[in-house]
């Protein structure tokens, strides 16, 4: 049995009940209890047609079927449009910005209460997204096994999840078609997201032509919490995970041009046009997902926001731009924590005076005290091929820069993350030709470490798994 990802997880002891893997497979003998897994309807052609609310998740556990909480996000091709010209201008279901027609489509989520609206297909089609957590994932059900009670004859498909770093390592997950009688969620949230913005109702008060857009948002789970303020403003992390002490962590996550240039920050995305992509509180994970950064309209931020983890994935889609930095400062209640990465294993103390660490970007990063464990990869793909040599590693810390600071606090605390300091050429799709620089930044949020020495690691391994996702093969079932 591995209990590499356990150990790093600090989870060994909850979970190895679950990994007691024998030749047989009874039960999953997955080690990313953690990680989720996301489906699209393409896999699922079973599920053509179905409605979301019958689509139902069971596992194989001790001889008997157990229902697990699945998710289905449904998914739609749409235009961008544009901002309005004035705050007040009424808005149109069917893009993103809900005015304007023409220009280029992307797939978002959909969200019946952003102007990008419900998807025209309101049952699984192609594009939807299917997930469920790896931790749910049970043994092989033998051959001949009944159908749950509530599933319908004949709708079955049996998910083999598998991991590429370990492939020993399986799980299955059973999904079903319900007769109506079961609850998708199985009567289980693994995440709260409270979207919530000061002036009401999105569609009615939102100012998508200029902002700001006070926001009060907020995701909570038993491993974290975090709040928003405003569109690009993630402003508080709580580690929740037992043993933490529960104190905000986090100053903000940070996006600016260069240390020395506030002209574009969070702050200014904030404050000019914006909108809504979806806001989705599901059971099994939330969404997030927004436009708008000053001269870049069509720039994207998703959250997806699991039980132990947040992905953030940002799609730059701007006019020629010099350079960018994101990164993510802390606040001075991490003072004491430790900051290490993958060129920097050792570590060293956040207290806002400065440490040396290279500027070669790591492969990961953990900030690890009393207040909680932290793990972090932060990763960009692009079509442009000079930028990524041209991208360095930012870290301050330091109480009292000399730099103005362009949001949150005055000082830096452990601040760090990437630095892309060659030229980034066009990348808005509204002309053409446009590059893409899409960038991924996954954030683990853990118990204290029972010992700290371990940290480096296991956020090593863990830094491994986040680029080697687990896999899934889909069968019917029975067979
Ligand atoms: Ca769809
Ligand atoms: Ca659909
Ligand atoms: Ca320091
Ligand atoms: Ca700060």
């Amino acid at each position: 049995m591995n209990m590499r990802r356990l150990l790093a997880l600090g989870l060994a002891g909850g979970l190895a009940v679950t990994v007691l893997a024998g030749c047989d497979a009874p039960t999953s003998s997955l080690t990313r209890p953690t990680a989720p897994v996301v489906l699209t309807g393409s896999k699922l052609n079973r599920f053509g047609g179905v409605a979301p609310e019958r689509v139902v998740a069971f596992r194989w556990l001790s001889g008997a079927w157990q229902q697990v909480p699945v998710q289905v996000d449904q998914r739609r091709v749409v235009l961008f449009g544009s901002q309005p010209s004035s705050n007040a201008t009424p808005g149109v279901a069917g893009s993103v910005y809900g005015n304007g027609t023409g220009g280029p489509t992307a797939l978002q989520y959909a969200d019946p209460d952003t102007w990008v609206g419900a998807d025209p297909n309101p049952k699984v089609d192609a594009d939807d997204e299917v997930v469920f957590m790896a931790s749910d994932a049970g043994g092989a059900a033998p051959s001949g096994t009944a159908n749950p009670t509530g599933a319908v004859t004949g709708s079955g498909l049996r998910v083999e999840v598998a991991d590429p770093r370990a492939s020993s390592e399986k799980g299955w997950i059973y999904l079903f078609r319900s007769d109506g009688s079961l609850d998708p969620a199985a009567g289980k949230d693994y995440v709260d997201y409270d979207f919530t913005l000061t002036a009401g109702d999105y569609k009615t008060t939102y100012k998508r032509a200029e902002g700001p857009n006070p926001e009060t948002s907020k995701v909570t789970t038993p491993s974290y919490s975090i709040t928003f303020s405003d569109r690009w403003k993630e402003i508080s992390w709580q580690v929740r995970a037992p043993g933490a002490s529960q104190v905000d962590v986090l100053d903000g996550h940070k996006n600016q041009f260069s240390t020395d240039t506030c002209s574009r920050s969070n702050a200014t995305f904030a404050a000019e046009e914006g909108a809504f992509v979806a806001n989705i509180d599901g059971p099994v994970r939330a969404v997030r997902s927004y436009v708008g950064a000053n001269s870049g309209p069509l720039t994207q931020r998703t959250h997806l926001m699991y039980r132990d983890r947040e992905d953030v994935i940002t799609s730059l889609r701007v006019h020629p731009i010099p350079a960018i930095m994101d990164f993510v400062d802390f606040s001075s209640a991490a003072k004491g924590m430790t900051y290490r990465s993958s060129t920097k294993p050792g570590g060293v103390t956040i207290d806002g005076s400065s440490d040396s660490i290279s500027t070669a970007l790591p492969t990961w990063e953990a900030v690890d005290g009393p207040q909680g464990r932290i793990y972090l990869r932060n990763t960009f793909t692009t079509s442009q091929g000079d930028l990524k040599s041209g991208t360095t590693q930012f870290y301050r810390d330091q109480s009292l820069p000399r730099e103005t600071q362009c949001w949150g606090d005055g000082s830096y605390f452990g601040a760090a993350g990437s630095y892309v300091q060659t030229a980034i050429g066009n990348t808005d799709p509204r002309s053409a030709p446009a590059a893409t620089v899409t960038g991924r930044r996954t954030t683990q949020f853990l118990a204290p470490a029972a010992d700290p020495s371990r940290v480096a690691a296991y956020a090593a391994d863990w830094a491994k798994d986040i680029d080697a996702p687990l896999t899934s093969t889909v069968a019917p079932f029975p067979s």
